[in-house]
């Protein structure tokens, strides 16, 4: 029995280092309880001293959209990460923007499916350190094609910018019939489940837009991640 143990320990510490290869696995954490780093593609870490920029493809989606950062980004900035709302810029969608820019913009069906948006990091970069990435939301959330409250609004304006950050979704087999299901997500106690549970989460409250405390702790892993590499 306890050689089984070690072996599965051994297992485990072994995919903990494939998941990161140049990161010490003793220090790099990639998930934890309610948040969970973009480490399968290459980002799982993000350095305190530098600043990240959200730009908009036009004005009227900098317009649109600025709104909905004001509270995520106050706890964003309040967990150490700088991010700021930037102006305007090109975006070519099938590109890395500028660095250190967080692009904006809308398509309809960016992800084909009715709507969902998209939110990715800057693939694969060195120590897994993000250095910006993009969003494209849906457009049909604001031609009536697909009607969202506006509690999903809230929060799915921020979890997508959490995205390009470096956060993925931490839906987990919480009843373990080996399925992760959508909404499969650790809760508080007041059942307020992560902003980045897929397909979506958040407060349902008047705290909509918030971050909940397991993504505040997934933005402090980013930082700890680059601190563990000896980035300052
Ligand atoms: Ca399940
Ligand atoms: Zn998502």
């Amino acid at each position: 029995m306890r050689r089984t143990l070690a072996t599965a320990a051994a297992g485990a510490l072994a995919a903990a280092v494939a998941l990161a290869p140049q990161a010490s696995a003793a220090t790099v954490q990639t998930s934890g309880s309610g948040w969970k780093l973009t480490s399968q593609i290459g980002v799982y870490a993000a350095s305190p001293s530098t600043t990240y920029t959200i730009t908009f493809e036009t004005a009227a989606m900098k317009t649109r959209y600025a709104p909905y950062y004001t509270e995520a980004l106050k706890q964003i900035n309040a967990a150490g990460l700088h991010i700021t709302v930037g102006g305007v810029e090109p975006v070519d969608i099938n590109k890395c923007g500028p660095k250190n820019h967080i692009q904006v913009t809308e398509r309809y069906r960016p992800v084909g499916t009715p709507g969902w948006s998209k939110g990715v990091p800057c693939p694969y970069q060195p120590k897994g350190l993000g250095v910006g990435g993009l969003v494209i939301y849906d457009s049909e959330y604001w031609d009536g094609s697909w009607p969202i409250t506006q509690v999903h609004l809230k929060n799915t304006i921020p979890h997508e910018i959490l995205h390009a950050l470096g956060l993925d979704h931490p839906n987990t087999d919480l009843d373990k019939d080996g399925v992760i299901e959508p909404h499969e997500c650790v809760a508080t106690s007041y059942g307020n489940k992560p902003i980045m549970c897929s397909p979506n989460g958040g407060y349902s409250t008047s705290n909509a837009g918030k971050l909940v405390g397991y993504d505040v702790n997934g933005v402090k892993a980013l930082i700890a991640n680059a601190r563990a590499q000896g980035i300052s």
